[in-house]
């Protein structure tokens, strides 16, 4: 890795451990370190999976009025779900946050920190990577079917995917939370392309 990489990783590194609980800097360890895993094997940009890892949840420890808040502030878009449930919005107000404080220009791991919650159709490599390592990073133990969920990243990006769209779907409608409709529409959009392939 190249000196200027790691100097900006270990400034960002720094950064959040700052601005997150310890428990959450863990988990943002976890996930900076899956990202490069996952990048490794899918043939992605290594740095370019750390920088997304390491910023996707930036903005997780804001409470709901501070991510509120910033939305109005910054004009950033508010939908009803998200007015209802503002945890929601902390990967859209976190690449608002990676690009104007931690600098990051790089439009790809903006996208992948702004949908890494919800996911979105047709994503690039990057941000299933991102998305599929916040689901499965090592310090994760609650999700159902995490070591299935965790072998299949490591072979087929999409499988994967969809199976954490599916199990994330099912989680919601058991009645744990409101599901927004972005996270619908990326399931079905992911569960189409796999019925075609077939
Ligand atoms: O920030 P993390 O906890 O690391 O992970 P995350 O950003 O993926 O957020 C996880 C939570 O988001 C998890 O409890 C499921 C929830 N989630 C995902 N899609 C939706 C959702 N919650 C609601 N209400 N609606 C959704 O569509
Ligand atoms: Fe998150
Ligand atoms: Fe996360």
């Amino acid at each position: 890795m190249a000196k200027k990489e790691e100097d900006i990783l270990k400034k960002l590194t720094k950064a959040m451990e700052e601005v997150q609980t310890g428990k959450r800097f863990q988990h943002t360890l976890g996930v900076e370190f899956t990202c490069a895993a996952l990048a490794m094997k899918h043939d992605a940009p290594i740095f370019q999976a750390q920088l997304a890892g390491l910023l996707h949840d930036c903005a997780k420890c804001m409470d709901d009025e501070k991510l509120l808040k910033i939305c109005e502030k910054k004009g950033l878009p508010v939908s009803e779900v998200e007015r209802r449930n503002p945890y929601l919005l902390h990967g859209k107000v976190g690449a608002y946050l990676a690009k104007n404080t931690y600098e990051i220009d790089d439009e790809d791991i903006l996208n992948a920190i702004e949908n890494h919650t919800t996911g979105r159709p047709e994503m690039s490599k990057l941000e299933k990577i991102t998305f599929i390592a916040d689901y499965i990073e090592p310090g994760r133990r609650t999700a159902p079917n995490l070591s299935v969920v965790r072998k299949m990243s490591f072979e087929d990006l999409d499988a994967a995917l969809l199976k954490i769209l599916e199990d994330t779907l099912s989680f919601l409608k058991s009645g744990e939370g409101e599901i927004d409709p972005k996270t619908l529409e990326t399931y079905q959009y992911y569960a189409k392309q796999r019925k075609k392939e077939k």
